[in-house]
């Protein structure tokens, strides 16, 4: 535990410029020594959560990971706090459409069923496939709501031996309608999705201490909705009825029928998210963001670690840079980690 705390202090009093290393340094063998744990600072996590996301070799957003704020909420320990700060966490974080990257780290002893704060639920027919799990589990505590579509997830966490679920307060989500200028029957499909992106089923790691409760958010890249989430055949599997929104033939492959959906339909997300307000980003400019993040990283003296398969983007990938070129996939601490526990 000493030794991964102490790798962690060196680089941020380092990267910080930080003095009064060994007094820190000496307080957190001292309490390791008594306790076998110690305790980060306020400061220590909000710094180690930044660089959590700066080494997260799947993000291609990390141009931003100075900005993150950070929720330093330890201290709460009642399940009513717990609803309120994770409702204030999603309005802080939609902050009327421009959308604030946050974390907000809790104790351990709050454990989440969801996957993300914001999802919709799974059923045989309907809904969102990657949620049946979940769904059927958080039926089995007692919720129930009939079958659709577009179902958002109650808040779902067991603290103090105990299961609790909340419905959201309808005011704190925004969700957004899919339309398209030219198209109004792409309307008519009644597709929409939420407008925060919070991650929920992640683990932080800080200088050997680990973090299990930390829901994160950034913005969504249109692709993530446009390209995987309704086109996936395993997820919303709606690209022949978006074709058909977009009048294409969809009986002859060399109508390019697939592409031509996939391109508008990706546009289409992307401007209705603008059209409400809310903040998305396209991923030719992601990856130029990211170009960016590679040559900050660079002058700074480290090495930009990557992972090829998630940093090329699904949508016409050979149009940006990072296409070209691999990363190492080493993983550097602090980072986020997929927890081992399976949710729930
Ligand atoms: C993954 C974009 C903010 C940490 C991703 C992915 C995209 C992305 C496109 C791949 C997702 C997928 O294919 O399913 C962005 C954008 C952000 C942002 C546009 C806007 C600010 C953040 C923030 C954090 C973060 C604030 C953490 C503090 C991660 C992590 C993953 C990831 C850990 C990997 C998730 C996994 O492996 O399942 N991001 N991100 N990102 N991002 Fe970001
Ligand atoms: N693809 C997932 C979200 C994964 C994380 N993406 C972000 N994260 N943009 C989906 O729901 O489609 N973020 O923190 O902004």
């Amino acid at each position: 535990m000493f030794e991964e705390a102490k790798k962690f202090i060196e680089l941020m009093y380092e990267e910080c410029g930080l003095t009064k290393k060994n007094a820190r340094l000496s307080e957190i063998e001292a309490e390791i020594l008594e306790t076998g744990m110690y305790t980060h600072t306020t400061e220590e996590l909000e710094y180690g959560a930044r660089v959590a996301w700066r080494n997260s070799n799947h993000c291609i957003g990390r141009l931003f990971w100075e900005t993150l704020s950070v929720r330093d909420l330890r201290e709460i320990d009642t399940p009513e706090q717990f609803i309120e700060e994770i409702e204030t966490h999603i309005v802080e974080a939609t902050n009327a459409g421009k959308i604030r990257p946050m974390i907000s780290i809790f104790r351990n002893d709050f454990k989440l069923a969801n996957e993300q704060i914001l999802r919709y639920a799974g059923y045989d027919n309907k809904g969102d496939p990657r949620s049946r799990e979940t769904t059927e589990f958080i039926e089995s505590l007692g919720w129930k709501k009939s079958e659709a579509d577009f179902n958002l997830l109650p808040l779902t966490f067991k603290y103090g031996g105990k299961w609790h679920v909340h419905d959201y307060r309808p005011d704190v989500v925004t969700e957004i309608d899919i339309e398209h200028e030219d198209y109004p029957k792409l309307k008519a499909l009644g597709l929409k999705w939420y407008a925060v992106p919070m991650i929920s089923n992640m683990t932080l790691e800080i200088g050997g201490i680990e973090y299990h409760t930390v829901p994160f958010n950034g913005w969504y890249m249109e692709t993530e909705i446009g390209v995987r989430n309704f086109t996936d055949t395993y997820r919303y599997n709606k690209l022949k009825p978006i074709a058909e929104a977009f009048n294409l033939d969809t009986k002859r492959t060399d109508s390019y029928w697939r592409d031509r959906a996939l391109v508008e339909f990706n546009y289409a997300v992307y401007h209705s998210y603008k059209k409400n307000g809310v903040s998305m980003v396209d991923h030719i400019t992601a990856s130029k963001q990211f170009k960016l993040f590679e040559e900050k990283e660079k002058k700074a003296g480290r090495k930009v670690t990557g992972k090829w398969s998630w940093l090329a983007p699904p949508l016409s990938p050979s149009l940006v840079h990072n296409y070209h070129y691999g990363f190492d996939d080493i993983e550097n601490s602090p980072k986020f980690k997929y927890s081992n526990k399976k949710c729930p």
